[in-house]
């Protein structure tokens, strides 16, 4: 309990590879940037940065036990397990490191999946997740382009192309996610 900034960053590091831990550096400064130019807290856009990937190689099974049982999301243990470690992370960042930030708790805990009516701080960290520096996947700049205009159209360029890619290989698509991007685009449309 009570970790200052250095002490976390050292406890999230040493439980993932160093490429993993470069990702999550990468967010840490896409996330602040974001934060500044579209009036988040960059103080909290890095904090939920250094933790949101806090249990992405934690064993399968540890993860799935900490869902059951601590009751987290019975809905989740239905959908891809690559959803789980957010939800988990969220846990952890509670739990075991103190964070009592609800902000940040909960922008950890969506910044797989998105949510509806995601607040700004969520809609930061997910979108950093996706454009940080060392992303490379197809359509990866388009997104930073758009993301320098618009936070809400980069992060549903984001969402599309997680949603594509999950129709292409035929798996199911966490309904959070739909909700996600169907929510950013209704409020676009509402407020053009
Ligand atoms: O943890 P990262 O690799 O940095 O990024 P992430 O937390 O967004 O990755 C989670 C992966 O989960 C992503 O590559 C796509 C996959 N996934 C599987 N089913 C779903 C899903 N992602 C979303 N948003 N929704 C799903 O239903
Ligand atoms: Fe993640
Ligand atoms: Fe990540």
């Amino acid at each position: 309990m009570g970790y200052n900034r250095d002490e976390l960053i050292e406890v999230v590091s040493s439980q993932m590879p160093a490429k993993r831990w470069e990702h999550t550096q990468g967010v840490m400064e896409t996330a602040v940037k974001l934060a500044e130019q579209y009036g988040a807290d960059p103080v909290k856009a890095d904090l939920a940065a250094i933790l949101h990937d806090v249990a992405k190689y934690w064993p399968i099974e540890q993860l799935r036990g900490i869902l059951v049982e601590h009751q987290l999301s019975n809905e989740l243990l239905l959908y891809n397990k690559q959803l789980w470690h957010a939800e988990v992370g969220a846990f952890v960042a509670s739990h075991d490191y103190g964070i009592q930030d609800m902000e940040v708790l909960d922008a950890i805990r969506y910044h797989t999946s998105g949510r509806i009516g995601m607040t700004l701080l969520d809609k930061v960290v997910c979108l950093a997740d996706y454009i940080e520096p060392g992303r490379d996947f197809p359509g990866v700049n388009n997104i930073r382009e758009l993301a320098k205009d618009s936070l809400e159209v980069g992060l549903i360029a984001g969402l599309d192309t997680t949603i594509s890619l999950l129709v292409s290989r035929r798996q199911i698509i966490f309904p959070l996610t739909v909700l996600a991007r169907n929510d950013l685009i209704k409020k676009m449309e509402a407020n053009s």
